[in-house]
């Protein structure tokens, strides 16, 4: 394994990492000077019928590339929410992951999930809204521009990377599908397929892995409806063809390879909270002050940076995204209800 010596807590624009992430991060920010205009435009007019329910034909709108390839290249473009901090690299982020419908080894996602049939795919969106339905996943990713998000992923197990992202606002979906007064909350429901998952054979988690947001965390702009990474469609063990990702959350909340989404009216029972109620609270905001009963999460490992003279680094309430997200949890008790 490569050792290297120095290793910034908090990587700043112009500092130096790999000769890769070099030049990602100068070509994103010629972009966002050069597309700062084009960037606050309002969504691609072309965009807005996809939800029109043409079975096949909602070809290409130009929403998310005209002409890209749908199994793997997405174009996107960059966002103002994207952290500038090094990207993990490519390997890690495929390499390194929880899944636990394909074992709970680290390694297993990589090894076991190409067994995953992502096309055809659909999703149920379902519950308290106007305009439910089953949709084709290709639809979905048309719906809306997608974006590249730079995020921090903090897992609950004291690591963490940076990934860069493609998808678009939840936001985008709620418009599309118009939940009623009633909905209060969201719940994310994971395929359960034991002959394409391993992992659901076993009983470590209730299945199908179920995952939940209140409804104003869930129009939060930062949470990100998501089909690839690093340029390309997720890989299966990140959770294709679809997933979300909320970054000020322990990773757990971000659910992948979903198959349907509920707008309901009462907090969702999750599959961590059942499986371990005094370890995982429903909210799971990132919290340095309020360590897991077996773990302190003061700080947190980088993956990537390995060797002798990886320092943990500490860990920042909501995960570095309380200036975007605190207000959501105003007068609560980020101690108790967690
Ligand atoms: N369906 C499902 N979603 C899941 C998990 C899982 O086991 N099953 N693991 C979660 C956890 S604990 C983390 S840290 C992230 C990891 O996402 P990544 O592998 O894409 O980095 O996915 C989350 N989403
Ligand atoms: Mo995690």
């Amino acid at each position: 394994m490569l050792i290297r010596v120095s290793h910034p807590d908090d990587p700043r624009p112009g500092e130096i990492g790999s000769r890769e992430s070099y030049e990602r991060l100068r070509g994103r920010r010629a972009l966002l000077g050069a597309a700062v205009g084009a960037a606050i435009a309002p969504l691609a007019a072309s965009t807005a019928s996809a939800f029109a329910a043409t079975p096949t034909s909602a070809a290409p709108t130009g929403a998310a590339g005209a002409g890209d390839d749908p199994v793997s290249k997405l174009a996107a473009k960059p966002s103002p929410l994207s952290t500038m901090e090094r990207p993990t690299s490519l390997e890690d982020v495929t390499g390194y992951n929880n899944f636990y419908e394909f074992g709970t080894d680290k390694s297993d996602p990589k090894r076991y999930a190409h067994s995953l049939r992502v096309r055809p795919w659909t999703v149920a969106i379902e519950g308290e809204v106007a305009k439910p339905g089953r949709f084709d996943v290709d639809d979905l990713r048309r719906i809306a521009t997608l974006e590249e998000r730079i995020y921090r992923l903090r897992c609950v197990e004291g690591w963490s990377m940076v990934i860069p992202w493609i998808g678009y606002s939840f936001s985008e979906l709620m418009k599309r599908v118009q939940p009623t007064g009633a909905a209060k909350f969201v719940e994310f429901v994971t395929l359960a397929d034991p002959r394409q998952m391993p992992g659901v054979r076993s009983s470590v988690l209730a299945w199908p892995y179920t995952e939940g947001l209140r409804i104003d965390e869930a129009a939060h702009p930062l949470t990100l409806l998501t089909f690839g990474l690093y340029d390309e469609v997720l890989p299966p063990q990140n959770g294709a063809p679809m997933r979300v990702v909320v970054p000020w959350k322990y990773g757990f909340k971000s659910a992948k390879s979903l198959v349907a989404i509920r707008f309901v009216e009462r907090q969702p029972l999750t599959s961590w909270h059942r499986a371990a109620p005094q370890e995982y609270g429903f909210y799971a905001n990132v919290n340095p002050e309020v360590d897991h009963p077996r773990w302190s999460q003061a700080t947190e490992r980088r993956i990537g940076e390995g060797g002798l003279f990886a320092r943990r680094h500490p860990t920042r309430m909501f995960n570095g995204y309380g200036e975007q997200v605190a207000s959501l949890y105003a007068g609560m008790d980020l101690r108790k209800e967690y």
